[in-house]
Order: C-alpha cells, then sequence, then structure tokens
C-alpha cells in the first residue's frame, strides 16, 4: 500500500495520521506540492485534481483524504469508525468538515503562505471572507464541543481528524481558533492523547519551517509577513 503525499498538507496529514494510528504497514511517497510535483503525468494518472493525498492499495486507486481513511477503517477494522448512531454522527461530522468547516481555511493558507511564496500580494477581501467563515463556523463547533471530549462521543472518530486538519498551519495561516475554547481545548487533547496527531503535527511543521524561512526572507510589498 503506497501513499501520496505532501508532508506539509493538512489533507495528506488526515490520512496520514489514521494511518500511523491503526499501525497499518505502508509506503510513503513524498511529493512537493509546491514544485508542482502533485502535477506530474503520472500523479494526474492516479487523480486527475492534481492533489494529494492519494492512496494505492493494489487494484484500489483513491483519492479524497475522507474516502481514504473509510477504506482504511473498513479494510483493517477501527472503532474510528464507531457503530449505530455514533457512525451516523461520524459521517455528519466529516461531511460538514468538507462543506463548511473547511472552507476559509484554505483560503487563508493560499493568501497567507501560497501568495507569497509565490511573490503575489495577498487580496484582502478574500482573507475577510475566509475570516468569516471561520468565525462563523468556530462559533458552531465551540458550542457543540463545550463539556464534550472528542466531536462524536469519549473517544476519537474519524470526524475529528477530519476537522483538526485545518489546525495544521494554525502559527503559519492564523485561523483565529484561539477566540473559541471549547475548541482549542479539544485540539490540545487530541494532541496529548493520540500520538499520531502530535506526530503528524511535528512532521507538518518540520516540511514547512524551511517554506516559511524563505518566504520571510522576501520582503514583497503587500505581503502580510506577521507571525513568520
Ligand atoms: N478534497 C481533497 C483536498 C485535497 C487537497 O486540497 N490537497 C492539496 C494539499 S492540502 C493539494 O494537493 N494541492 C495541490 C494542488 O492543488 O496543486 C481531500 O480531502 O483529499
Amino acid at each position: 500500500m503506497k501513499l501520496y503525499g505532501d508532508l506539509g498538507s493538512g489533507s495528506t496529514r488526515r490520512s496520514l495520521a489514521v494511518l500511523y494510528h491503526l499501525g497499518i504497514d505502508f509506503e510513503l511517497v513524498v511529493l512537493d506540492l509546491f514544485k508542482g510535483e502533485t502535477h506530474t503525468p503520472e500523479l494526474l494518472a492516479l487523480n486527475p485534481n492534481g492533489m494529494v493525498p492519494v492512496l494505492v492499495d493494489d487494484d484500489v486507486v483513491l483519492y479524497e483524504a475522507s474516502a481514504i481513511n473509510l477504506y482504511l477503517v473498513e479494510k483493517f477494522g477501527s472503532d474510528l469508525l464507531p457503530k449505530g448512531k455514533d457512525r451516523a454522527l461520524t459521517f455528519q461530522w466529516m461531511f460538514w468538515a468538507a462543506e463548511e468547516w473547511r472552507e476559509g481555511p484554505p483560503l487563508l493558507f493560499i493568501e497567507r503562505i501560497g501568495k507569497a511564496l509565490m511573490d503575489i500580494p495577498q487580496n484582502n477581501a478574500i482573507v475577510e471572507f475566509a475570516e468569516e467563515s471561520i468565525r462563523k463556523y468556530g462559533a458552531i463547533l465551540d458550542a457543540h464541543l463545550e463539556g464534550r471530549r472528542y466531536v462524536v462521543g469519549d473517544a476519537i472518530t474519524l470526524a475529528d481528524f477530519d476537522l483538526a486538519a485545518t489546525f495544521t498551519h494554525i502559527t503559519r495561516s492564523r485561523p483565529a481558533y484561539e477566540e473559541f475554547p471549547s475548541v482549542m481545548a479539544w485540539h490540545q487533547r487530541l494532541l496529548d492523547e493520540v500520538p499520531a496527531w502530535a506526530r503528524t503535527r511535528d512532521i507538518a511543521d518540520e516540511r514547512m519551517n524551511p517554506v516559511m524561512v524563505s518566504i520571510a526572507a522576501k520582503n514583497v510589498e503587500g505581503v502580510d509577513h506577521h507571525g513568520l
């Protein structure tokens, strides 16, 4: 089994964390999306979107991190996908993560990191839209997490990984999650209690550090370097 991914990618992290958490034996194929390595003919043949992660398991070729994770828990068995009502709630939060929660954070990443790297000034209207989205959905997740240990029930599920992925660049793209104490406490719990989550955070930071150094070395007019 092979996982193609960029180690700084929050979506790659969602599947990498599940592979580590379940102790699955796999080969990691590391790509650099900033160098266009997700758009090579080989990658496009696996995923025409030119995106990672991609899982290849014999004749099974899968993209979309949530689909990969569902495949993994079905193949290897795991309570990351609980039964009954909690299963439905896990799906609910996974879809909510995709449709609502992850609306803003990728935009912030492109504006604050991607564009800085490409010497393009950020678009303040997009930043404002992304921040509004993050606050809107942050308030909803915060209210849900108040008094709860994890998103569904008392143990982690695939929904926690899907939602927590947006924390991958918290120090770099700076979403305003500190305004939401229950969200912050839940994410800290994940880091403290789920070794695969802390491990993949460290891996992403290590991959992104040189990228941030090269951005900080630039002095592009109109690009906000605060916090780099
Ligand atoms: N919906 C996809 C999103 C995957 C995605 O956005 N991957 C990004 C990195 S986080 C990527 O590969 N970008 C490369 C590109 O767009 O060229 C999933 O959940 O797996």
